[in-house]
């Protein structure tokens, strides 16, 4: 076996395409602002430069390696040319660090900190420039950009959209969308992906955290959370709790104490969605019209579509996302008692989504002309405010969902990962209820993070074509290729952001192979421990449609299209 030698440890090349990935496999740290496994490499950032044996500098993220090969990551030479870089990008960059939406968590501020720069030699000649609030998800502060590219490249290579690139050139290079249009006249979909990898707060999550304290402060207020499911897998990551580890009873302890009114789970409305959806495919199979049908709960997916595909807009599923569903329900729910209360109800979504915050604002999602969700709020947005209140997270008794929605079954829960949705239709669509059929579906091909998945079943004599799709631009090249007659499907699950909303523009960064897998797991643990595993299932859901939702369908729960 060939090896490389780092600061004496002699490494095996294993099919390590850069020197990078073999110090990191060595279990050193060295920091990167623009390498990241999933994108091409830019090497511009030259913060992870390495020294070899003939006291020659260069990037390791860009060096193949060699058998034989001597490096050095932390000799003098390297340590004060990390450090000139720092001071570069600090002169350049606005030092508002104490007011920072990235206060905390920038990776420009720890690696000032670590490579021990405490003063900036040169002086700040740029002209601060506009932040662009357009976005309801996102905002991009270009005072605050260290043009690594990582925003450009994920846009461009994961999400196949391209709405912001490098402009000009030299000194003057800037990073921004196409005539320097606001985000919201572009095709951003909203999706927060950028903002997973941005390093500052050049590109950050639209945040509503001062308005939800406004709202528990106001005793005419009925403040109501839903939790989104992939949000519990993912909010204990800040309080060293294990990743990918079910922290919702926490959470709803957490908002309780905070003051929320009432504590919903989302599953419970990718319940109704369950419902909803399988009953639509049945009929889009029968009539032969409309297919494959698009699945509709992932809104950075649905602009996606009606702007890139707008050929494809009406196989869209008619359903509300269940966000959307739930809000709807809640909201009529407590119409009567908030005469009687002399309140407004307020409903809050705790999401891992920065796409959300632009669904609730769509008309087409809109009951009678009102608004149903009021604000959405991310994951790492909530971690703030349980950091504000001073919880000690990690101490809190798990309590459960208010009545009377407090039953989700595991089908509804696992819709925050990769092919959830379709696991969940399929399980409705069964006609045996026994751990088999759940057993059965789990294998057909609709779990993992491959980029597109493809699985056949049997229903009613009838072979169904399914694809399941995560990624934009895994969605676009499986719409090229629907759309050329090359393949051809009946249902489709697509979510915009790789592996499902576990890793969507909301839930906090830094996210590895590792997080990835066991926020996954998280989600099918969520599902197996359950005491009901089928949406048409859950007591609370029958219920509902028995008495409340008759004749309401498809008031609250679809699109008015
Ligand atoms: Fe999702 Fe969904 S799964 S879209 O990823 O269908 O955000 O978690 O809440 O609405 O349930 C997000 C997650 C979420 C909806 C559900
Ligand atoms: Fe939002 Fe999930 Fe869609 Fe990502 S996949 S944009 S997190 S709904």
């Amino acid at each position: 076996m060939d090896y490389i030698t780092i600061n004496s440890i002699k490494v095996p090349i294993e099919g390590e395409k850069n020197v990078l990935s073999l110090i990191r496999k060595a279990g050193i740290d060295i920091p990167t602002f623009c390498y990241h496994s999933e994108l091409s490499i830019y090497g511009a950032c030259r913060m992870c430069v390495v020294e070899d044996d003939r006291g020659k500098i260069f990037a390791a993220c860009s060096e193949t390696p060699r058998a034989g090969m001597v490096i050095y990551t932390n000799t003098k030479k390297v340590q004060q040319y990390r450090k000139l870089i720092i001071e570069l990008l600090l002169s350049s960059h606005c030092r508002d660090c104490t007011t920072c939406q990235k206060n905390g968590m920038c990776a420009l501020q720890s690696l000032a900190y670590k490579v021990g720069v405490h003063a900036v030699r040169f002086l700040n000649n740029k002209k601060e420039e506009k932040i662009d609030m357009s976005s309801p998800s996102i905002v991009r502060d270009p005072n605050k950009c260290i043009l690594c590219g990582d925003c450009v490249r994920t846009c461009d290579e994961i999400q196949g959209l391209g709405v912001i690139d490098f402009a000009f050139r030299g000194s003057k290079m800037k990073v921004q969308p196409a005539f320097d249009k606001p985000l919201a006249e572009t095709d951003c979909v909203g999706c927060g992906q950028c903002a997973v990898v941005c390093p500052t707060a050049a590109i950050s999550i639209r945040t509503n955290v001062t308005d939800i304290w406004d709202a528990i402060e106001d005793p005419s207020i009925r403040v109501v959370a839903q939790i989104a499911p992939a949000v519990r897998v993912a909010v204990g990551d800040n309080f060293g709790i294990p990743k990918g580890e079910n922290c919702f009873g926490k959470l709803v302890s957490a908002l309780r104490i905070m003051g929320f009114d009432m504590v919903f789970d989302t599953s419970f409305g990718a319940d109704l969605t369950v419902m909803e959806e399988s009953k639509e495919f049945v009929a889009r199979l029968a009539s032969d019209e409309k297919l494959p049908l698009f699945t509709s709960c992932c809104p950075g997916w649905v602009k996606y579509c009606e702007e890139k595909y707008p050929e494809f807009a009406d196989n869209l599923s008619t359903c509300r996302s269940p966000q959307g569903m739930f809000s709807a329900v809640i909201k009529d729910y407590f119409a009567e008692k908030d005469k009687e209360d002399g309140k407004r109800t307020m409903v809050v979504s705790i999401m891992p989504c920065t796409a959300k915050k632009g669904e609730i604002l769509r008309p087409d999602n809109f009951t009678d002309g009102r608004q149903d969700t009021d604000y959405v709020i991310t994951t790492t947005e909530v971690v703030r405010m349980i950091k504000q209140m001073g919880l000690q997270f990690t101490e809190l008794e798990n309590e459960s969902a208010d009545a009377p929605f407090s039953v989700a079954s595991g089908a509804g829960k696992i819709f925050g990962t990769t092919g959830g949705v379709t696991e969940a239709v399929l399980r409705r669509l069964a006609e045996d209820k026994s751990y088999n059929t759940i057993r059965e579906i789990s294998y057909t091909g609709v779990r993992g993070f491959e980029g597109t998945k493809e699985a056949t079943i049997e229903l009613d004599g009838r072979e169904v074509k399914i694809a399941v799709v995560h990624g934009l631009a895994n969605a676009g090249r499986l719409l090229d290729r629907i759309r050329s007659g090359e393949a051809s499907y009946d249902f489709v699950e697509v979510m915009a952001c790789r592996r499902g909303c576990i890793m969507g523009g909301g839930q906090p960064s830094g996210a590895g192979p590792r997080t990835r897998r066991s926020r996954m797991e998280g989600m099918y643990n969520a599902d197996a421990s359950s005491n009901v595993r089928f949406s048409e299932e859950n007591p609370a859901v029958r219920q509902l449609y028995d008495h409340f939702l008759a004749g309401k369908e498809h008031r609250l729960l679809h699109r008015n299209l």
